[in-house]
C-alpha cells in the first residue's frame, strides 16, 4: 500500500525509508579479509552495554550491543541521580571477509552474503594502511580497487535476486493479470535496469510504491553504508594519507555516504589501556578515538533515533525507528501504553537543558501534549499518558 497523502494540518509525509520498519535494527561490518575489521569489532565490545539490561537476550560472540555515546544522556543523568540508567546501544555484528567472486560461492561467499542480508546497514572497512606482516588477499593495498570488488559482489548477488523474482512475477502473470503483479513487475524490470547499469539500490530516486516492493526483498546494494578507513596511526594523526582524496571521490560517484577514517592500531593501543592512561595518551599525541563518531554515524544511518524517559527511578533511552509515532513508540515501552495511549507529555531537551527543571519548563509553557499522530524526535523526553481498561494491567 502506498502510504496515506497528509492529512490537513499535518507535516507531509516523509519520503519512505528503505529498510525494514523496526526498531530492532543492526549494522555489520563487511570488508575484504585482513582490513581489520574484527580488530575494529574487538575494540567496540569494549564499549559494550551491561549484560544485566538484556536479561533475555543471548548474544553471539560476533556480535555486540554497543553503547551509543550521548552528552545528553549524561547530563540527565547528571540532573535525576536516578537508580539505574540506560543508553541507547548498537547492534553490531562482525562478518567474516568476503572476496572476490563470492556471489559465485567463492570463500564461503553465499553464507557470507546471507549474513550480510541480514543486517539493516553496513560499515563498510577499507585497508588504507601498509604492513608487510599483514597479508593483502588481492596482494597489494588498494582501497578502491577493493571498493570496486565488494560493491560489484553486493550488486551481482541483488541481479541474481531481482532476475530471479522478475521470472516469478511473469509465471505468476501468465495465469493471473492482478495489478498489484503488474506494479511490481514494473518495479522489478526498473531495478533490474539501475543494478546493470551498476548503481546501486540505495542511491535510486524510489517512488513510494517501489520502495513498498524493494522493502520485501532485502537487497544488499539497498542497506545503507558508512565507509570507515583504516589507517596507521601516523596518517590518522596527520589526517594524511595518499588514499583519502582518492576513496573520497569513488563515494561521491557512488551516492556520497559518509566516509569515517580511523586507526585500528589507535583503536586497540587504546582499548588495551586504562581509561585514564588512554586519556593522557591522546591529550599528548593531539589524537582522539573515532569510535563515539563511528557508533553514532552507523546508528543515524539504519534510521534509528530514541527518545528518553527520565526520573529519578530510571533515565533509559528507547529506540525507534525514525517517522515513529506517539503511540507506536509508548508501544516500545509496553503494549498496554499503546492501546490505551491518551497523549505523549513531551519536553525538548534543549529547553530542560537550558530552563534547568520540568517544572521550570512547565511554567514557561514549553511542555507539550501531543497526540496520536504526533512523530517522535530524536531526544525528546517523554512521558506517555494511557488508560488501562478492561485488559488489565500488565
Ligand atoms: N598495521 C596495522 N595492522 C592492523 C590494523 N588493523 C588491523 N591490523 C592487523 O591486520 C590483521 C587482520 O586484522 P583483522 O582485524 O583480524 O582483520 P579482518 O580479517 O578484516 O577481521 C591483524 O593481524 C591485525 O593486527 C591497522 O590499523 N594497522
Ligand atoms: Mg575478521
Amino acid at each position: 500500500m502506498p502510504p496515506k497523502a497528509s492529512k490537513k494540518g499535518e507535516a507531509p509525509t516523509e519520503k519512505p525509508i528503505l529498510g525494514r520498519f523496526s526498531s530492532h535494527l543492526k549494522i555489520g561490518i563487511v570488508g575484504l579479509p585482513n582490513v581489520g575489521k574484527s580488530t575494529l569489532f574487538n575494540t567496540l565490545t569494549k564499549l559494550c552495554i551491561p549484560a544485566e539490561n538484556f536479561p533475555f537476550c543471548t548474544i553471539e560472540p560476533n556480535e555486540a550491543r554497543v553503547i551509543v555515546p550521548d552528552e545528553r544522556f549524561d547530563w540527565l543523568c547528571q540532573l535525576f541521580k536516578p537508580k539505574s540508567e540506560v543508553p541507547a546501544f548498537l547492534e553490531v555484528h562482525d562478518i567474516a571477509g568476503l572476496v572476490r567472486g563470492a556471489n559465485e560461492g567463492q570463500g564461503l561467499g553465499n553464507a557470507f552474503l546471507s549474513h550480510i542480508r541480514a543486517v539493516d546497514g553496513i560499515f563498510h572497512v577499507l585497508r588504507a594502511f601498509d604492513d608487510s606482516d599483514v597479508i593483502h588477499v588481492e596482494d597489494s593495498v588498494d582501497p578502491v580497487r577493493d571498493l570496486d570488488i565488494i560493491t560489484n559482489e553486493l550488486r551481482l548477488k541483488d541481479i541474481e535476486f531481482v532476475e530471479r523474482r522478475l521470472e516469478e512475477l511473469q509465471k505468476v502473470l501468465k495465469r493471473s493479470n492482478e495489478k498489484v503483479l503488474k506494479q511490481e513487475l514494473e518495479t522489478q524490470e526498473k531495478l533490474l535496469d539501475w543494478l546493470k547499469d551498476g548503481k546501486d539500490v540505495r542511491s535510486g530516486e524510489w517512488k513510494a510504491l517501489d520502495v513498498e516492493f524493494i522493502n520485501t526483498m532485502q537487497l544488499l546494494s539497498a542497506k545503507p553504508v558508512v565507509y570507515l578507513v583504516n589507517l596507521t596511526e601516523k596518517d590518522y594523526q596527520r589526517k594524511k594519507n595518499k588514499w583519502l582524496a582518492k576513496i573520497h571521490a569513488w563515494v561521491q560517484e557512488h551516492g556520497g555516504d559518509v566516509l569515517i577514517p580511523f586507526s585500528g592500531v589507535l583503536e586497540q593501543k587504546l582499548a588495551d589501556m586504562p581509561a585514564d592512561e588512554g586519556a593522557t595518551y591522546c591529550k599528548e599525541n593531539d589524537i582522539a578515538s573515532a569510535l563515539p563518531k563511528i557508533i553514532k554515524t552507523g546508528f543515524a544511518a539504519i534510521h534509528l533515533i530514541y527518545f528518553f524517559t527520565a526520573g529519578p527511578d530510571e533515565v533509559k533511552c528507547w529506540q525507534i525507528r525514525k517517522l515513529t509515532k506517539a503511540p507506536q513508540g509508548a508501544g516500545a515501552i509496553h503494549t498496554d501504553f499503546e492501546r490505551g495511549f491518551i497523549c505523549a507529555e513531551v519536553m525538548k531537551f534543549d529547553e530542560l537543558k537550558e530552563l534547568g527543571s520540568e517544572s521550570a519548563v512547565k511554567a514557561a509553557g514549553k511542555y507539550r501534549q501531543e497526540g496520536k499522530t504526533y512523530v517522535i524526535q530524536d531526544g525528546d523526553i517523554i512521558f506517555f499518558k494511557f488508560n488501562v481498561t478492561s485488559s488489565g494491567k500488565k
